[in-house]
């Protein structure tokens, strides 16, 4: 039984209507970024043809209008997250700014050379510069937790690297390779009791399932809206209010402040403080368009339809000769990395390609996790909500005939 009508679904996204050197558009690169319903793409000419001005500025009544509607979005996030107050809610760019936000000023207010942040070997850039870009500013010292050879990435493991000099535990929620999903409840505690604090890369964990900020134990959450069905150009940062309201603003400009003086500046309470200059006001909007798209559907209907449609893929790729799976760990979501014997992933995309078959090839910007799988890049077919078994036999047949072109 399937738990909702792929066929309504699939006519919610009219780019899948779309062809691709005159073949059906198979479209399996979501963990780059996802493709956009109706509902999203008609908010945004919404916002732009009915009630566009900008945010918090005007007394007027566009300015009134959006400005509602922008901490509309806001509240839908909070509700999404299961955040406590709305005001924990940071709109940012995207992942990538979230995190260094919190690296930028928690960090630099916090940290010392004596202490040390924990992050994972299967991390996104993302995850990795912003604390090196913080240990060389104070000194610090990063330490990382390694991945098994399935890509798991255990409690013991961070256990035993976890300690009192230990501030911050930064990890990924799902990684964008292995797809494996990490522990963050019981790793959160851990910490906690050695006194850090928790910064979770959601990018890749709150498109493929429900996420309860509080009941993880997420001192801050990071995701953007363009992997999870919304707009690029929008990002979420979710922190604890207690830890946002001690941290120093990120950005200095219009909107984060109370009074202005040559000799003395106030900051405006949260969540501006950390929302300096115009923000992206119809991505926002925009966001909270997607978030309502996939609570009509239900996030856990979505991670059922996912795991049966990783589960085949699996299966069905698993037939192919010379073909090796990077990630295989328990419980993963639907990301499926791989190699082929024949072929380098660059020439695999190439070929699919032809097919009308979009899958990633390269090092997904985690380097040091290409080097820790002994590879230098790998091709990686990623599932939404909206791929079906036939995309994934498409993809099926189209690696057949990399193996006849290349044996
Ligand atoms: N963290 C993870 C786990 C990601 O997968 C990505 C993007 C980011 C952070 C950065 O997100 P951004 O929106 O700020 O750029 N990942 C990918 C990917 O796997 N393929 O393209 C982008």
């Amino acid at each position: 039984m399937m738990p909702f009508d792929i066929d309504a679904i699939r006519d919610d996204f009219p780019i899948l209507k779309e062809e691709v050197r005159g073949k059906r558009l198979v479209y399996l690169d979501s963990a780059g970024s996802s493709q956009k319903p109706t509902q999203v793409i008609e908010s945004l000419k919404r916002v732009y043809e009915t009630e566009y001005s900008n945010v918090h500025r005007g007394l007027h009544y566009m300015s009134e209008q959006t400005s509602a509607r922008y901490e509309e979005a806001r509240s839908k996030v909070a509700k999404f997250l299961n955040a406590e107050f709305d005001q924990e809610i940071i709109f940012t760019k995207g992942t990538t700014e979230s995190i260094n936000l919190v690296a930028s000023s928690f960090g630099r207010k916090n940290l010392g050379p004596d202490d040390e942040i924990l992050i994972t070997w299967a991390e996104h850039h993302s995850n990795i510069i912003p604390w090196q870009l913080l240990r060389d500013q104070i000194g610090c010292e990063i330490k990382v937790v390694p991945v098994d050879d399935d890509g798991a990435i255990s409690l013991e493991s961070f256990k035993k690297l976890i300690s009192k000099k230990t501030k911050i535990v930064a990890f990924c929620h799902v990684s964008n390779v292995l797809g494996t999903v990490l522990p963050v409840k019981e790793v959160a505690e851990i910490a906690h009791q050695n006194g850090a604090v928790v910064v979770i890369d959601g990018a890749q964990g709150v498109v493929h399932m429900p996420v309860d900020v509080q009941d993880l134990g997420a001192d801050f959450y990071a995701f953007g809206g363009h992997k999870v069905y919304g707009p690029s150009g929008i990002g979420v940062l979710y922190g604890k209010r207690d830890l946002l309201n001690q941290m120093p603003p990120y950005q200095g400009g219009g909107g984060m402040i109370n009074t202005v003086s040559f000799s003395e500046t106030t900051w405006a309470d949260l969540p501006d403080k950390f929302e300096a200059g115009t923000p992206p006001i119809a991505q926002a909007i925009g966001l909270g368009e997607a978030i309502d798209y996939m609570e009509n559907i239900g996030l856990s209907k979505i991670a059922k339809y996912e795991l049966d449609l990783l589960n085949y893929a699996t299966q069905r790729l698993s037939g192919i000769d010379g073909l090796n799976f990077i990630g295989t760990a328990p419980g993963k979501v639907s990301v499926l990395s791989f190699t082929m014997d024949c072929a380098h992933p660059h020439d695999i995309a190439t070929i699919v390609d032809q097919d009308g078959v979009a899958v990633r090839a390269g090092h997904h910007c985690a380097q040091p996790l290409m080097e820790r799988f002994d590879i230098p890049s790998a091709a990686r077919a990623s599932f939404g909500l909206y791929n079906t078994r036939e995309d994934v036999d498409v993809l099926a047949r189209s690696l057949e005939k990399v193996n006849e072109i290349f044996k």
